[in-house]
Order: structure tokens, then sequence, then C-alpha cells
């Protein structure tokens, strides 16, 4: 038996369940209508405006010359997309996190345009500016080669999303 909300699975439309269930017979359904065997009584009009079902947010690491490409083929899409700037932890040096809030069939075109938009490099580490833990103290050290990229993605649930 789930703990939270969202746990279960309506026994008569398939649909998440997304408050507490109506329980028969040891069956959750999300509402009296389906627990009667339909139709699906089911309204969202009390929820928050904008509030979808079954979202993702997916957070994909680019670099920088990739980035404007990216949200490009993303709003030429009708993908709405964040890009923030950031740093990576170990070159120190710029790259762009993109914020892309999707529901959850769009996950694999995006994935997909990940993959076609964001390219694999290699770049340079110097001694001069690489991080401590990796070079070491000992110098002089030749510049080091790492592969950077197309793009690291993590992609989560989104609880709820909100738009005020
Ligand atoms: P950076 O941390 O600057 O890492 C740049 C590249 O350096 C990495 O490319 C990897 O090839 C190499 N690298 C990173 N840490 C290393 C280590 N401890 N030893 C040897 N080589 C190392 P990517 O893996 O494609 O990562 C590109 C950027 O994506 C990262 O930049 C970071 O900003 C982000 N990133 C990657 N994995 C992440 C994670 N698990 N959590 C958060 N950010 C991540």
């Amino acid at each position: 038996m789930g703990e939270n909300f969202g746990d279960y699975r309506c026994g008569n439309c398939n649909s998440v369940v997304k408050w507490a269930p109506v329980w028969v017979k040891g069956q959750p359904f999300c509402c009296a209508g389906c627990a009667m065997g339909g139709p699906c009584i089911c309204t969202y009009d009390w929820m928050p405006k904008g509030v979808h079902k079954e979202m993702k947010m997916i957070c994909a690491i680019v670099q920088d010359v990739d980035a404007v490409g990216l949200l490009d083929n993303l709003a030429e899409r009708g993908l709405r997309a964040t890009k923030v700037s950031s740093t990576g932890g170990f070159l120190r040096r710029g790259n762009s996190t993109i914020l892309i809030g999707v529901e959850d069939a769009q996950v694999v075109g995006v994935l997909d345009i990940l993959r076609t938009t964001c390219r694999t490099r290699t770049q340079v580490v110097d001694v001069a500016e690489g991080p401590r833990a990796y070079l070491g103290d000992a110098l002089p050290r030749p510049p080091t080669e790492v592969e950077v990229g197309g793009a690291n993605v993590f992609v989560w649930d989104i609880e709820e999303y909100i738009k005020v």
C-alpha cells in the first residue's frame, strides 16, 4: 500500500489518484463515480489555475556554445526553457544549465533534441587553472585533456507546477 497521494492508480479509469482514494474491497478509486464502475466524475476545477498533472523537470548541463542552438531547437517545438549561467565544479569554466519543464510524454523528444544539439568536445585542463584535487601540487604537469558533454541530464518528477 502506498504512503503518499499519487502512489495509487484508479481501479477503474487508471488515472493517478492525487488525493485520498475511495477504497472499495481493498481497491483504490479516484472518485465515487469510478468506485461504482464509472463514469469518472473527477474534476480539477478546485485546483489552483495552472496546475498540471504528470510533469517532469529536465535539467541539462551543456556547454555554452551549444546553449543558444539548444534554446532555439526547443522553442521551435514549442518547448519552454530557462538558461542559467553555471560553472563546472571540475574545470571551473562557464557552462549553461538549461531547465525544461515538460509533460511526461515530451521527455523523450527533449532527450532527442539534446542528443542532436549538444556535442562532446575535448577541453584541456591547464596546470595553472586545473583543480588541485585532480592535478595535485606536483608542478609542473603537462596539460591534460578531458571530454566534456554533450549534455549531463537529470530528470525529476514535478510535484506541482503553479503559475500565479
Ligand atoms: P565540470 O565539473 O567542469 O567537468 C568537466 C569535465 O571534466 C567533465 O565532463 C568530465 O569529463 C571531467 N571531469 C569532471 N570531474 C572529473 C574528475 N573528478 N576526474 C576526472 N575528470 C573529471 P562532463 O562529465 O561532461 O561534465 C560537464 C559538466 O556537467 C561538469 O563540468 C559539471 O558542471 C556538470 N556535471 C556533470 N556531472 C554532474 C553531476 N553528477 N552533478 C552536477 N553537475 C554535473
